[in-house]
């Protein structure tokens, strides 16, 4: 039986449509799931929506709709989106699923029976935009004087009946845990801040509203809703069946919570304090990765710089995209895009090096040897460049990717790329076709060995060209897990069956950039 794996992201507000960062963010864990199936384990990969919460309720009041409108509405735009960027989802969630009301009900009751929960009065600070109570002693100066969040978020004086969660019971906990088990939160630089947050004392938190109504019910209190992130961090469970322990709940502890820096605190403080009382097991790690701007500024509508990720993917196409943001910035930290810089990268990396290296290798074996491959017996040369090749694929990229450093991993897996092209332009098989043909069946030999791994190690990050390219190299569907690149008979085996490589099709076109760009 299969390890199971599971991954999920943040679940977005879809109160408007979604932007780029939620495609960065389960890009992401897309690579992250593709990559777990690929070493063999039984991956669950969970995204959806938030839909519940005062930030939906005003906006869609604004609109002049029910909220429920407003969600059906994008969150079909979400899930339109994740299918377009080829994301292997195995569960989108929806927080106005009844089921989910029923495991944050049955979350709720068992932070109730460990005493955790007690009415009162919540006076203070809020801001909509973040979701998010704050301290007096948090917020900043906006630039007319007015009270921002930490966030730069406007905040608002709340006061009304709310349940209190007994957070502070959890200080010592939380930091026993945090001392304990290290990869918890990560990187470390989020993992600091937040030590920091809790060791200056946490208060009690305030869990439920009773101004609106548009949440998850309060059990036994009809005037109450649950707290947006109580039911939204619920959905990590719910999503499995939770309370239920049924099929799915082999699943739990996830593996990994993919989320932005943003919300560090509500995933690494309230939420394995919610699971500690309610006695669930808690999850293994937290990682906050950082925001994705636009020409190195925050998208905003009042700024006019507001992307759709559709608009990228049709430009650009999907696997360009996808390449583009896991290999230009470095996991964890800040980064910028723009349309030069995706072109650049595409074009210099996908349609010039590895495209270009698979292009004229398929090409040569099919018009020079008509696609004949032959047995093969390298010389030192070849071996050599083979070698480069399979310790890129099999430790270089794979134990980058292991610690969600992808950039770092592809950039392995370039350096092999780089060694291929820079073995063809040696070797110069078109000119051995009339010296030494032999030479030269043993050179493009080489090559297709090596891109049969290259191919099987990018697939997390470029799923759709590295399968049609393996599709084009004869490698049949269930032969492409990194466990099938340390198979050595594979080759001997294909050549059995006879197998023509055909005229190959361009993987990656050059990119150009498009004209309203090249105006600015
Ligand atoms: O926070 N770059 O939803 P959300 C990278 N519903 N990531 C970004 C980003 C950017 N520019 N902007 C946002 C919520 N994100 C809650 C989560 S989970 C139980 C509830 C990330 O739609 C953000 O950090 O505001 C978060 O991880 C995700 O997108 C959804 O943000």
């Amino acid at each position: 039986m299969a390890d199971p794996y599971y991954i999920t992201t943040a679940i977005h507000y879809p109160n408007g449509k979604p932007h780029i960062g939620h495609a960065y963010e389960t890009i992401a864990a897309d690579v992250v799931a593709r990559f777990q199936r690929l070493k063999g384990r039984d991956v669950r990969f969970q995204t959806g929506t938030d839909e519940h919460g005062l930030k939906m309720a005003r906006k869609a009041e604004e609109q002049g709709r029910t909220p429920r409108e407003l969600a059906d509405e994008m969150s079909g735009y979400f899930r339109d989106l994740f299918d377009r960027l080829n994301i292997s989802y195995d569960r989108f969630i929806r927080t106005t699923e009844p089921e989910h009301h029923t495991a944050s009900q049955a979350l709720w009751r068992k932070m109730e029976a460990n005493g955790d929960l007690y009415l009162d009065r919540y006076e203070g600070w809020y801001s909509v935009r973040d979701e998010a109570f704050y301290d007096e002693k948090e917020l900043v100066e906006g630039e007319g004087g007015e009270k921002l969040s930490p966030q730069g978020t406007p905040v608002e004086w709340t006061k009304e009946e709310s349940w209190f969660f007994r957070l502070s019971n959890y200080q010592d906990k939380l930091l026993d845990l945090y001392a304990s088990q290290p990869e918890f939160i990560q990187p470390d630089s989020r993992r600091n801040e937040v030590m920091r947050f809790v060791e200056g004392g946490l208060r009690d938190l305030s869990v439920s509203r009773t101004s609106f109504d548009w949440g998850v019910q309060v059990p036994g209190s009809e005037d109450h809703v649950m707290y947006v992130w109580v039911d939204a961090l619920t959905n990590y469970i719910s999503g499995l069946g939770y309370p239920e322990e049924g099929a799915d709940w082999k699943y739990w502890p996830a593996d990994l919570h993919l989320i932005g820096k943003d919300i560090v605190r509500f995933h690494t403080v309230y939420w394995p304090a919610f699971l500690m009382s309610a006695g669930v097991e808690l999850p293994t790690q937290v990682y906050g990765h950082g925001f994705l701007l636009n020409r190195g500024q925050k998208e905003s509508k009042s700024l006019g710089n507001v992307t759709d990720p559709n608009v990228l993917a049709e430009q650009f196409g999907v696997d360009a995209l996808r390449y583009f943001l896991m290999r230009e910035i470095a996991f964890g930290q800040d980064g910028s895009y723009s349309p030069e810089a995706i072109v650049t990268r595409a074009n210099a990396e996908l349609a010039n090096s590895f495209g270009n290296l698979a292009q004229r290798t398929l090409s040569m074996i099919a018009k020079n040897l008509d696609g004949e491959l032959g047995a093969y017996s390298p010389a030192g040369d070849d071996k050599a460049l083979l070698t480069t090749v399979q310790d890129a694929c099999h430790e270089g990229l794979p134990q980058q990717f292991e610690k969600l450093a992808f950039s770092t991993g592809i950039e392995a897996w370039m350096k092999a790329v780089y060694a291929c092209n820079q073995y063809v332009d040696e070797q110069a098989p078109w000119a051995l076709k009339k010296t030494d043909p032999e030479r030269m069946r043993t050179v493009l030999q080489t090559l297709f060995i090596a891109l049969r791994d290259l191919a099987i190690a990018i697939q997390p990050v470029i799923p759709e060209k590295a399968g049609h390219l393996l599709t084009m190299l004869g490698i049949a569907e269930d032969a492409r897990t990194y466990e099938d690149m340390a198979d050595e008979g594979w080759y001997g085996a294909l050549i059995a069956t006879g197998y023509r490589v055909p005229k190959p099709d361009p993987l990656f076109p050059r990119l150009e950039l498009p004209e309203a760009e090249e105006a600015s």
